[in-house]
């Protein structure tokens, strides 16, 4: 029996074998399963919890449906890992998020069952309207599942696909996988409205915040809450989870045991011969399987190398430094004890940003929206238009989401917000989807915001300083992980915008290095003795200063190194300002940055030095343009 159970993993080659699995062998299947997520994250790191939450689910919806014909949306993605497995990558899955190994997140090139790329959230039941709309043009028959989570559902995307869904009655299969947490506790209105103990303590606070969250739902809220309260009985029946979809025009189903794989396959056979828009609400145990997981899912959402024995970190060096993202949230507390009018706004990312310690200390000035960079950001223009000095602090791909919001809610208004967009540059092992390429290029062209990049901690600090003092929109990125491990300041000063600091002086060249790139290209430009190369840190993408100008006219040569895409980045900006200026016949140009196109998963040193912006590639590249 022992042998036989051990096979069934081994066994599953493709996703098909899931269905002819007894009840007894899909059980025995889901602790292998778990078992190999455990051992392979544990080495490579990962989002442990929210994979280890859905692996019934995974195994009930491939023994029901059929991933070579229906399509399975994973929302934000992070959670496919036991997708991933049974759908013919066990064998690569010990390569997961490793250079040229297999992404953390569903990717269509890398296999024919990833039905969607993803890796930000909120975007499945929108992109399964699409496919389900294009299957009946198509006169097509298969299903379309969009696999939601509770925090995903906070976004306002996730609405408008529900809305356009339910208007067009289209065959559309929506699963909530409610484990009632985003990456921290899920918050706001909706997750105590999913929340589903029926004490009359809870029906009293469950009617106070249903009836405040129905109200906002334009035209149909006031109706929806006139018809339940015609009665006490009807209240009642109506005060379950259902009736928020229900107003959809969904069919609501639940809530199911999402670890009860029996229940779950019942459900999903009735749900195959609907062909309505139809919402399974399912409840599962975020870290389901893993004692260190289960009684800390925050940490073990998306964790680095563990123990898996004990699910403590494993030590890396640089460790002992603290990373930008905790002496960006340590350097605002200190600002915050002086200035009552900081108020800091995070889109479900109060860890992952370094806000947390700012809510510990300023509770009443910290506010966790739920995953909504959008509405985090005219939140912050509304608080700003009161006299308030909101900090933004969204990672550099999540606040692509609010671009409009930036141009038209803030910078229009000329509106005092400060972004502090961590993970800025190549992230890593998260890929594409999060890495923070484009920032100083979506950011830069706008009017009245300044943009700028720090070369270390300390000038963090000192632009966050700033930034709360300009009274204008004001743009800070910085990337993930560790600093330089200078000493960090205990006084502050502002610094003059647009102005950098020349910290090398040469006569043939002038390298013109921001943010991250700063230290690599001294470093670079001191190994090379051939020429004499002075380097500026440029510290402000915009504005840029006249002090700037005088020093670059001193040049003919002038080489510019950044971590964004070379398009609409630091480097073009360089160039339209030596345009502007009528320079551009006098001096030569080389950009150094990220190529145009999106760059893979991977280490993040190796990815720097694959596309060549670290210390070697930027010396060979400034030497070949000088020898030119
Ligand atoms: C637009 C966007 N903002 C922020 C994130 C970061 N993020 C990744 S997962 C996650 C929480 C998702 O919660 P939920 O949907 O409930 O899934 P769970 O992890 O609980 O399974 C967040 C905020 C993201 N992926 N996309």
């Amino acid at each position: 029996m022992e042998k036989l159970e051990k096979s069934i993993l081994e066994k599953i080659t493709n996703p098909q074998l899931v269905k002819e699995l007894s009840l007894e062998e899909l059980t025995f299947l889901a602790q292998e399963i778990r078992d190999l997520i455990i051992k392979v994250v544990a080495r490579n790191g990962g989002h442990l919890a929210p994979s280890l939450g859905v692996v019934e689910l995974t195994l009930a919806l491939l023994h029901v449906f059929d991933p070579r014909e229906d399509k399975f949306i994973w929302d934000v993605g992070h959670q496919a890992y036991a997708y991933k497995i049974l759908t013919g990558r066990k064998d690569s899955f010990p390569t997961l998020r490793q250079m040229g190994g297999i992404s953390g997140f569903p990717k269509p090139e890398e296999s024919p069952f990833d039905h969607f790329a993803v890796g930000h959230s909120s975007t499945s039941i929108s992109a399964g309207l699409g496919m389900a709309v294009a299957r009946d043009l198509l006169g097509k028959k298969n299903k379309v599942l969009a696999i939601i989570g509770d925090g995903s559902m906070t976004a306002g995307l996730a609405y408008e696909g529900l809305n356009q869904a339910g208007g067009l009655d289209k065959d559309l299969v929506v699963i909530l996988n409610d484990n009632e947490m985003s990456i921290s506790k899920n918050v706001g209105a909706l997750s105590s409205f999913l929340s589903r103990k029926l004490s009359s303590r809870w029906m009293i606070k469950f009617k106070r915040d249903f009836e405040s969250f129905i109200k906002q739902i334009p035209r149909i809220g006031e109706d929806i809450l006139t018809y339940a309260k015609r009665s006490e009985e009807a209240l009642k029946s109506f005060f379950t989870p259902g009736i928020l979809f229900e107003a959809f025009k969904f069919n609501y189903i639940g809530p199911v045991d999402g670890h009860n794989l029996k229940k779950l396959i019942t459900v999903f056979e009735e749900v195959k011969e609907l062909n309505i828009p139809v919402l399974v609400h399912v409840l599962t145990k975020k870290g389901k399987g893993y004692a260190p997981a289960e009684k800390n899912p925050t940490y073990f959402h998306g964790v680095g190398c563990f123990e898996p024995e004990t699910g403590k970190a494993k030590k890396i060096a640089a460790c002992s430094l603290p990373t930008y993202t905790e002496v960006f949230g340590r350097t605002l507390c200190q600002l915050a004890k002086e200035d009552s009018r900081i108020v800091a706004i995070t889109a479900a990312m109060p860890e992952g940003t370094g806000l947390s310690f700012f809510a510990e200390q300023f509770p009443e000035r910290f506010f966790d929206v739920g995953i909504c960079e959008q509405h985090a950001v005219t939140f912050a223009a509304g608080l700003a238009k009161e006299g308030f000095k909101p900090v933004v602090a969204i990672y550099s791909t999540f606040l692509q989401r609010a671009y409009d919001q930036i141009v038209h809610d803030v910078c229009l208004q000329n509106l005092p917000v400060v972004f502090c967009l961590d993970r800025g540059g190549l992230v890593g092992e998260d890929g594409p989807t999060h890495h923070g390429a484009f920032d100083f290029s979506y950011l830069r062209h706008i009017p009245n915001l300044v943009v700028s990049a720090p070369k270390d901690e300390a000038e963090l600090q000192l632009l966050l300083y700033t930034a709360l003092q300009a009274n204008k929109p004001f743009a800070l990125r910085y990337p993930r992980g560790v600093g330089s491990g200078v000493a960090l300041l205990k006084e502050f000063r502002t610094l003059p915008l647009g102005q950098g600091e020349l910290l090398r002086a040469g006569q043939d060249a002038l390298v013109l290095a921001i943010g991250s790139r700063v230290y690599p290209a001294l470093e670079a430009i001191e190994e090379i003795k051939e020429f004499s190369i002075g380097l500026y840190n440029l510290i402000f993408v915009k504005p840029l200063s006249k002090s700037l100008l005088d020093m670059i006219k001193n040049y003919d040569k002038i080489i510019i190194v950044e971590e964004n895409t070379l398009q609409g980045g630091c480097g073009s900006a360089i160039l339209e300002f030596l345009e502007e200026n009528d320079c551009l016949d006098k001096i030569k140009v080389k950009r150094i940055g990220l190529p145009d196109m999106f760059i893979e998963h991977g280490n993040v040193n190796k990815l720097r030095e694959k596309y060549g912006i670290d210390k070697s590639s930027i010396k060979e590249k400034i030497l070949a343009f000088l020898r030119r």
